[in-house]
């Protein structure tokens, strides 16, 4: 089946080969490290995310928020245009920007709580609603090898048509208790994939997609980025009174395009085409 299609029907898609070689992955790697122990090529520090800038929890999952502030090979990883490309064919958009990144640290699981690395199953479009359409998505590059047991992405297929499928509030570290909170429409299933990936392959996710992922059970963290996409027409609303990080940063006017500073372009279509 052909990405778009694939995508359309499931709410993701997942790139079959690596996207990056074994050279570039290892750039990354070392860039995210440095960024992790707070030295920034750029100069100016990530926005703060969960267990960060300081690691409030030893056996949490660490999640740098806008890690591509902070330069290097990530700044490169995060605004690459191939990843814009694909994620733009999968919207039928005609380019992406940027929304934000996450760089995510998964430890290996904790023995006092064993859902600390957990992330609850969610839809990012609950987050989101400053913009005008759900027309986002998150290209999420697998650093090294994920697997079950490292704890890899898991989506449930056909949940971007749900519409709100759960509460932002309804979130939680045990997974069981919020997938037993997920409205299922009449006449659909709720399966789940686990998002196995080989490191370099890169998975794409619809920003309404429900997605989640559970505890690292491996000797070793499960390192990933995630970068968050916009579509190039999706404009600022303030009809759902909803509120961003991203404001803070680049405010925005009532049905502006997501442009400037904090929203570079990451894939334009050329004038007359691919
Ligand atoms: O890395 C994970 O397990 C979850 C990431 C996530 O929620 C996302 O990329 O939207």
């Amino acid at each position: 089946m052909r990405r778009r299609e694939f995508f359309v029907k499931n709410g993701y898609w997942v790139e079959p080969d690596p996207l990056f070689s074994g050279t570039e992955l290892k750039m990354y790697q070392q860039s995210m490290m440095e960024i992790m122990n707070h030295r920034y090529k750029s100069g100016r520090e990530p926005m703060s995310g969960r267990n960060w800038p300081n690691q409030t929890d030893s056996n949490g999952l660490i999640q740098i928020n806008n890690a591509w502030w902070a330069g290097g090979a990530i700044r490169e990883l995060a605004l690459n245009s191939r990843l814009g490309k694909i994620a733009s064919e999968l919207l039928q958009a005609n380019g992406t920007c940027m929304w934000h990144d996450q760089l995510l640290y998964k430890p290996p699981r904790s023995v006092d709580d064993p859902t600390k690395g957990n992330v609850g199953w969610h839809q990012d479009w609950n987050y989101w609603k400053v913009c005008d359409k759900p027309d986002m998505i998150t290209a999420w590059v697998a650093l090294d090898d994920v697997r079950v047991e490292n704890g890899a992405m898991m989506f449930v297929p056909g949940s971007h048509r749900w519409k709100q499928a759960i509460k932002a509030s309804d979130r939680t570290l045990d997974m069981e208790y919020t997938l037993s909170q997920v409205k299922v429409p009449k006449g659909e299933k709720l399966d789940i994939v686990h998002c196995e990936l080989k490191a370099g392959c890169v998975s794409f996710h619809h920003a309404i997609t429900l997605h989640g992922s559970g505890p690292n059970l491996s000797q070793k963290p499960r390192i990933s980025l995630a970068i968050h996409m916009v579509a190039d027409h999706v404009r600022y609303t303030t009809a759902n009174k909803a509120s961003h990080s991203n404001l803070e940063v680049c405010p925005r006017e009532e049905s502006e395009l997501f442009r400037g500073k904090q929203h570079p372009v990451i894939w334009q279509k050329a004038p007359h085409g691919y």
